[in-house]
């Protein structure tokens, strides 16, 4: 089968929804997603919330600053500005169109205060606002009538005379198109510790740097400090981050804190992996946290069954959480390839630099999905069919999988050394190709070629590094 679209959205998270609902219904739009966006994907996971400045004693100007001292001012200042100074009018506007979010008795929107931030600026609803949000967005994207959605999964992109002509879908489908929206996500899901879901792989990296687009620090990839410590195949419950911004405190089996709670994440990750790795047992005391049950229904839910205890103690690691870098692309969406736009985890627009500032990705999902949308509908296209392509090769689940996870951990994970890189590069020297091991070697190089340690790029065999633990 061969259709047209004016234009093709891959991925139907915060971003590629948000790209979708600010098209016209002038333009045929494709939705490609494998699945439900409301249980596949990252969005729906999400749990503290979006960061905006609406309150009234903040700012763009303060969200900003905070976004570039998270960042290690490795973040670019005009994409922060923009992701600050529009998250209000993207948030406003959802608001306006009823989405949930908590409030108080007046009903004015109850803000969270998470790491790194000057002010309590995460709206939220309770500890499931990807949920809300994605629901939201979902309802309104469904009613689109010039909205075709597959689901599908996209398998290669097609060019023609080095422009975006088609893209190729797993079940042979070619979509014919001058514009492609990638919005399909990160790859936290090829760690074998993470808080998100198995099928998120990086495959919309892969599929753009195959057609030559640019992609940039893919080093950085941030460790939740509190995934939920249980032995499962599967991603690991996150324990949200506005349960410190609660009061929830970091200890160890003695009772003992060692690190102070709200420091960069990146920080608690490394605070908490070096604890483990002397064999200490790290907890999240929820003891602290007033109304936990109400607020936090996610989290209490936990405290039942065989983590039940009078303490509130539940058992954390960090695990592989959000993934900064990605196919490089500039305010609008655009990449370096024509025709090809990016946004969202997939892309590296500039505001994350070496450490992304908690729940700025589901404001970066609003604001630069909705851009690069606006900017796919409007710009003039030439199109010629493109040739047919062959499907990228994809892992199957099983023991293959598990390994590559395994030492991918091993190599990528919270604390890196050269030489962990280079064994792990060995390794794959002998692995089928497939979009997993081309991910995975791009990452591994990445890493090898920083040598300095910086934000959430750490590697222990640098001379400036040091992990950050009280006392
Ligand atoms: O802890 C959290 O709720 C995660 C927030 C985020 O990743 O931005």
């Amino acid at each position: 089968m061969r259709e047209f679209f004016d234009v093709v959205i891959i991925g139907a998270g915060v971003a590629g929804l948000s790209a979708l609902l600010a098209i016209d219904d002038s333009q045929r739009v494709a939705v490609i997603n494998p699945g439900s966006p409301l249980d596949t994907g990252s969005t729906w996971r999400a749990q503290g919330g979006v960061a905006v400045a609406l309150g009234n004693d903040d700012s763009p100007e303060l969200h900003a600053a905070d976004t570039m001292v998270a960042s290690r001012h490795l973040a670019e200042p005009r994409a922060v500005q923009t992701l600050t100074q529009e998250g209000p009018d993207r948030v406003t506007e959802l608001l306006d169109r009823g989405l949930d979010v908590d409030r108080d008795a007046d009903g004015e929107t109850l803000f969270g205060l998470e790491a790194a931030h000057c002010r309590a600026r995460v709206i939220h609803q309770k500890d499931h606002t990807g949920k809300a949000l994605i629901g939201h967005l979902w309802e309104r994207a469904k009613a689109c009538r010039y909205a075709s959605f597959f689901s599908q999964r996209a398998t290669r992109l097609l060019l023609h005379n080095s422009a975006i002509g088609g893209v190729l879908l797993a079940d042979g489908t070619l979509l014919d198109t001058p514009r492609v929206i990638l919005a399909s996500g990160g790859f936290a899901g090829l760690f074998e510790a993470s808080t998100t879901g198995r099928e998120v792989r990086g495959e919309g990296i892969v599929l753009a740097a195959d057609v030559g687009a640019r992609v940039r620090d893919l080093e950085f990839v941030q460790f939740h400090p509190t995934a939920l410590d249980i032995a499962t195949d599967g991603p690991l419950p996150l324990l949200t981050e506005a349960l410190r911004g609660g009061g929830a405190k970091l200890r160890l089996e003695s009772g003992e804190r060692f690190v102070e709670e709200l420091r960069p994440r990146d920080e608690v990750a490394r605070a908490i992996a070096s604890m483990r790795q002397k064999g200490h047992t790290v907890y999240l005391d929820l003891k602290p946290v007033e109304r936990l049950a109400e607020r936090f229904p996610g989290a209490y839910a936990h405290l039942t069954g065989s983590l039940r205890g009078k303490e509130l103690l539940l058992p954390v690691r960090p695990a592989a959480h959000y993934t900064i870098g990605g196919v490089v692309t500039g305010l609008d969406g655009q990449t370096t390839v024509s025709g090809l736009y990016a946004a969202g985890e997939v892309a590296s627009v500039g505001i994350h630099g070496a450490n992304r500032l908690a729940s700025n990705s589901l404001l970066e999902g609003l604001v630069f999905g909705h851009r690069a949308g606006r900017h796919a509908a409007t710009s003039l296209r030439v199109w010629a069919p493109a040739p047919e392509g062959r499907p990228m090769v994809r892992m199957d689940e099983g023991p293959e999988l598990a390994l590559f996870r395994r030492l991918f951990e091993e190599a990528t994970g919270v604390v890196r050394t050269s030489t962990g890189l280079a064994r792990f590069l060995d390794w794959l020297n002998d692995q089928p190709v497939s979009v997993e091991t081309i991910l995975g070697r791009m990452v591994a190089e990445s890493a090898l070629a920083r040598s300095e340690s910086v934000g959430a790029h750490f590697r222990s065999d640098s001379s400036s590094s040091k992990i950050h633990v009280a006392g």
